[in-house]
């Protein structure tokens, strides 16, 4: 949550010409409920609570409000030209953004862009047939009704840089059901549900401005002439259930080159709401995987009560670097470059509003901010890991799951800054950055939360790999066609087993119903512990009569017996195994 704050500066430019207003867009994906803001400010809901409120609702079904995050934002700073100034852009509460483009290389963004309303963002809906030509819809989350307005294929605002799935063959953009379709670029052919595209840039306001600071938002420089591409996606299936992903085109559109970039995700992640939930979480980090979270501090929450949720942001792909090393190399789905490499998350640099130690309170001059990306405390200090005593740019690096290593004792409400830099940016540069938000309570407890998080984030990393197009629980493979007899359930193979087990399973086709519904049966399968706790679901969704077998990557749990259990109408089966470590 946001304190009360003082502004700090003030803000006396008037304008004679009012810019085109910001506009919000809410979306709704498989449990999460949550709304973007055309200035680069995400998961804050500004619209439904005029007092401004967390955002990110989830899960959807609770029948009253419960958020998980309070409000996001994206960072970008560099040393600037010759004289190497810093400049710094950065949104969270308040933002340095406006909507719109950098249209002219080198040049401050004209007026024109700022009072063209068509600069907004662009909703569309890739799954559901009735909506190619757009539409309305109105859904639930939390209790509370929410619209949903749809833009048609057509308009997806290809010409502004909007990226598109070329499936006729055809050279250029031919919307259809059957034709071309809204997508996610860089050649995929992902098909999620909902897609959201806006473009920001940081002249504020289309003028040359030094940028606001305020209490977290570090500000007080000129802009850099960054223009951002935002596209948010979520997918309604099973596998992607209680995640949402974002991609992010940051290109250098002034004239100078930008040395030392560090591009950031800044996240105030409350675990329950403003008035109590906040202030008891915990944050952590798992640096190798890229991937920064907050949990609650402990197993109760005033909000989402026992058990509650941890949420985490995974930079499944983070900007690249030139190496000219031959032995460097940048895997990326799309393409593969020799001589480059992935930076992934270089700093994790967790703050607060309430820190005693000033050098970790929301930085409000650019230099507190840029330290922050950089690794470094606000104060430019280096950060010494408090169980090995080295220097490290990861904040709370240890296991939260496994309670390993350093990990947060105290509680607060923490925000972080999840940085990937540096690098050069040579005017008309562009890097890439895709971000997978995920949150869960399917490991029992506020700690093994944590656990199912990190699985979460390694399916999230597969699922982008594989261009999403097993849209199903990873690993869940139909191995033959054959429409089974009966309901089996086979023993699991390996069995013992380290780390990982694959399950075999067969779902007859369903007598005596009619109707499309007949052909598939909501299936359930599920891992318990010896105690008889659920530890992970491997199955959740509709499937269709057959033989299917799924994987259990087992290397967050404890060796010891489990139990996996099949749930299919009335068919309750459950069967044990073994994990040796
Ligand atoms: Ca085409
Ligand atoms: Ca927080
Ligand atoms: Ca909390």
């Amino acid at each position: 949550m946001k304190s009360i704050i003082c502004i700090i500066a003030l803000q006396i430019t008037l304008f004679s010409q009012s810019p085109a207003p910001i506009q919000t867009y809410f979306m709704q994906g498989n449990n999460i409920n949550t709304v973007f803001s055309t200035d680069g400010i995400f998961n804050y809901d500004k619209i439904s609570f005029p007092s401004m409120d967390a955002g990110f609702v989830w899960p959807v079904s609770s029948s009253t409000r419960m958020t998980a995050d309070f409000a996001t934002g994206i960072w970008i700073g560099a040393k600037v030209g010759i004289q190497r100034e810093l400049r710094l852009a950065a949104s969270i509460y308040s933002s340095h953004f406006t909507p719109g483009n950098i249209p002219v290389l080198g040049q401050i963004t004209p007026q024109s862009v700022c009072s063209d309303p068509t600069w907004k963002g662009y909703l569309v809906q890739l799954t559901d047939q009735s909506l190619v030509n757009g539409g309305t819809r109105i859904k639930t989350a939390g209790g509370t009704q929410y619209t949903f307005v749809y833009e048609s294929w057509a308009s997806w605002p290809v010409a502004k840089g909007a990226p598109y799935a070329e499936v006729n063959g055809i050279p250029g953009y031919q919307p259809g059901w059957t034709g071309d379709r809204p997508g996610i670029g860089n050649g995929s052919l992902a098909r999620p549900d909902d897609l959201l595209f806006m473009v920001y840039q940081d002249y504020t306001n289309c003028t040359n401005q030094m940028h606001l600071a305020e209490i977290s938002l570090p500000g007080g420089t000129l802009p850099l002439g960054v223009e951002i591409h935002q596209l948010s996606f979520m997918f309604n299936c099973p596998g992607l259930q209680d995640m949402y992903f974002m991609k992010f085109k940051i290109i250098n559109r002034s004239s100078l080159v930008w040395d030392s970039t560090f591009i950031t995700i800044a996240n105030d992640i409350d675990i329950g709401n403003l008035q109590c939930g906040a202030a008891d979480d915990a944050a952590g980090c798992d640096s190798t995987r890229n991937l920064a979270f907050i949990y609650n501090g402990d197993n109760l929450d005033c909000n989402y009560g026992g058990n509650p949720p941890v949420l985490g942001t995974r930079m499944l792909q983070s900007p690249i670097k030139f190496t000219g090393n031959n032995n460097d190399t940048a895997k990326l789905p799309y393409d593969t470059l020799i001589g480059y490499k992935l930076l992934g998350m270089t700093s994790f640099i967790r703050f607060t509003n309430a820190n005693l130690d000033p050098c970790f309170n929301d930085p409000d001059e650019a230099v507190a901010g840029y330290n922050f990306m950089r690794g470094l405390d606000g104060c430019g200090r280096t950060i010494i890991n408090q169980v090995t005593g080295q220097p490290t740019t990861y904040f709370y690096p240890g296991n939260a799951c496994t309670l390993n290593g350093w990990i947060d004792s105290s509680i607060n409400d923490n925000r972080y800054t999840q940085s990937s830099g540096p690098i050069t940016m040579n005017s008309n540069d562009t890097q890439i950055m895709v971000i997978s938000f995920a949150v869960t309570r399917a490991g029992g407890n506020s700690n093994q939360n944590v656990c199912n998080l990190i699985s979460m984030s390694d399916s999230a990393l597969k699922y982008y790999y594989t261009d999403f197009q097993s849209c199903s629980t990873i690993g869940i493979q139909p191995i033959s066609n054959e429409v089974p007899e009966r309901f089996a359930l086979y023993q699991n193979y390996p069995n013992p087993f380290n780390p990982a087990t694959k399950i075999k399973f067969e779902i007859p086709l369903l007598r005596g119903v009619d109707g499309a519904k007949g052909d598939r049966r909501g299936v359930l399968l599920q891992v318990y512990d010896i105690l008889g706790r659920e530890i992970t679901t491997l199955v959740n969704e509709e499937l269709k009569p057959g033989t299917y077998e799924v994987d259990w990557q087992a290397e967050n749990y404890p060796s010891g017996v489990y139990f996996y259990t099949l749930r299919a109408g009335s068919i309750n089966e459950t069967k044990k195994m073994v994990l040796l470590k």
